[in-house]
């Protein structure tokens, strides 16, 4: 990390949403570059959908630099049946992060986004230019209103009262600390649960939502926290910009690299009565690319390491083949 007036080992940072996927990712990063004053938001202290208590905790703290990971999120099932909570919450977390960073003014803040974001039938790849283009996809309208709304917000606040947001837009992503219970996840920890479960049971197959077509980029979360400091260290534009890997996959595909990295040798069947959702939402990230920033963790490597720290958790259940 540099020095002078960019976010430095000493600089006070904030990072929303520690116990989560991408939060927890974070906090570990900037842990291990030395990171000495780090700051977390218990949920005893503050909820951050609550105006007043979100503003006496950045009034005690006053943070320099802040990562907002905070939402509630969820998969494809989640984001169907919970929609008032998606769109509620997260509109909620960031209009009032955002009032705290002007009104105990930050030297910058990074907000989290989604390509979600993107219209159901964007062109692909996905340019940040797609954005409010066409319609969105249904399942997850709710949180990409929610999304969409934070990043106005944001470029306002830029514009009005000169504050520092950026936003970046990850791709599916997966690593340490992913939620595995089957209503509310997303579809690759969804997989390996199921997958390993029917292995230890000795199940023949395994349900696979919707049709098994639709196209997801996978980035591991340890390669988006790297882009997301560089992007805290470098980029300062109202731009939104996308963190991807480029390449996709099949839902079919997925479930058969979790089969080999699992060593389960049973069937798959499709409940085609669940969502399929969007068809693709591959990201063009030439422009975080421009900036040096590069996955490293390609999807078979990342999903066996994701599987033997699911395996450590679950040790009486099965062994890694
Ligand atoms: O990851 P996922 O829940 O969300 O589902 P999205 C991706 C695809 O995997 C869908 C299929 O086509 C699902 O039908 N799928 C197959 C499964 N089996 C399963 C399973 O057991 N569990 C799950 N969850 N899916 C989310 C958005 O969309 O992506 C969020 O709803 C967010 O708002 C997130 O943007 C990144 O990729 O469709």
């Amino acid at each position: 990390m540099t020095d002078g007036n960019n976010m430095n080992l000493n600089s006070k940072i904030l990072v929303l949403g520690h116990n989560g996927l991408v939060g927890s990712a974070i906090l570990r990063a900037l842990k291990s570059k030395g990171c000495s004053r780090l700051l977390v938001v218990p949920r005893s202290e503050a909820d951050l959908r609550e105006q007043v208590e979100i503003r006496a905790y950045f009034g005690k703290h006053r943070p320099e630099y802040v990562f907002l990971a905070a939402a509630t999120v969820g998969g494809i099932m989640a984001n169907s049946t919970r929609p008032a909570d998606f769109i509620y919450d997260n509109t909620l977390i960031a209009a009032n992060v955002l009032d705290c960073c002007v009104r105990y003014p930050v030297r910058k803040i990074l907000m989290l986004g989604s390509t979600c974001i993107y219209p159901k039938l964007a062109p692909q790849p996905i340019k940040e230019e797609s954005l409010l283009s066409g319609p969105l996809e249904p399942t997850n309208q709710w949180y990409a209103i929610a999304k969409i709304a934070g990043i106005k917000i944001a470029q306002a606040f830029r514009i009005q009262h000169g504050l520092c947001a950026i936003a970046a837009m990850p791709t599916n992503l997966y690593g340490p600390n992913d939620n595995y219970d089957l209503a509310s996840s997303h579809v690759l920890p969804a997989l390996i649960r199921k997958i390993h479960e029917a292995k230890v049971t000795g199940a023949g197959r395994v349900e696979i939502w919707g049709t098994g077509t639709p196209r997801r980029e996978f980035l591991h979360v340890d390669d988006l926290t790297r882009a997301l400091l560089l992007l805290m260290e470098t980029y300062d534009d109202e731009n939104i910009i996308n963190v991807g890997c480029g390449e996709d996959v099949t839902i079919l595909e997925l479930a058969n690299i979790v089969k080999e990295v699992i060593g389960y040798a049973g069937q798959l069947y499709f409940d085609t009565s669940k969502p399929d959702g969007t068809p693709k939402k591959q990201t063009d990230s030439t422009r975080i690319f421009s900036l040096g920033w590069k996955p490293q963790i390609a999807l078979p490597q990342g999903i066996r390491e994701v599987y033997e720290a699911y395996c450590a958790a679950h040790l009486h259940e099965a062994s890694i083949p």
